[in-house]
């Protein structure tokens, strides 16, 4: 369920300091060290595994669970109206650095038809 060599994990069990913004049994939601938006926020469960590759039906709620409380943030952050987007990278190609399922809240800056 925890890898101690995971730096996510780590975050979750309070060993490394980040900006917290939303916990609960299953999620956490803090901002991201090098935000690459004026809000930046990352979004993970508490249970380690690599990412979507490492999906499965019986984790697939966390994604919903996920999406539920990045709306809210995003619209605690200003962004409902503005607008915002929620990504997740899945392996090398997409840029994954952290092998533990995240999902980042990007917004506060126009963002256009790029994906990246
Ligand atoms: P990705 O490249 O999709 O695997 O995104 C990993 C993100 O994690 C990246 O945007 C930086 C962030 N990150 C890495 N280490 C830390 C950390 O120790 N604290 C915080 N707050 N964010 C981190």
């Amino acid at each position: 369920m925890s890898d101690p060599n995971c730096v996510f994990c780590r975050i979750a069990s309070g060993q490394i300091p980040a900006t917290i913004l939303f916990q609960d049994e299953n999620l956490l939601a803090f901002r991201d060290i090098a935000p690459q938006a004026p809000t930046h926020i990352v979004l993970i469960p508490r249970a380690h595994f690599s990412g979507l590759n490492d999906l499965t039906p019986e984790r697939a709620g966390l994604v919903g669970e996920i999406a539920l409380v990045a709306k809210d943030l995003a619209a605690g952050e200003g962004l409902a109206a503005s607008g915002w987007r929620l990504v997740s990278n899945a392996g090398p190609d997409a840029g994954q650095t952290v092998f533990h399922l995240h999902f980042h809240l990007l917004g506060g800056r126009p963002m256009g038809g790029r994906m990246a």
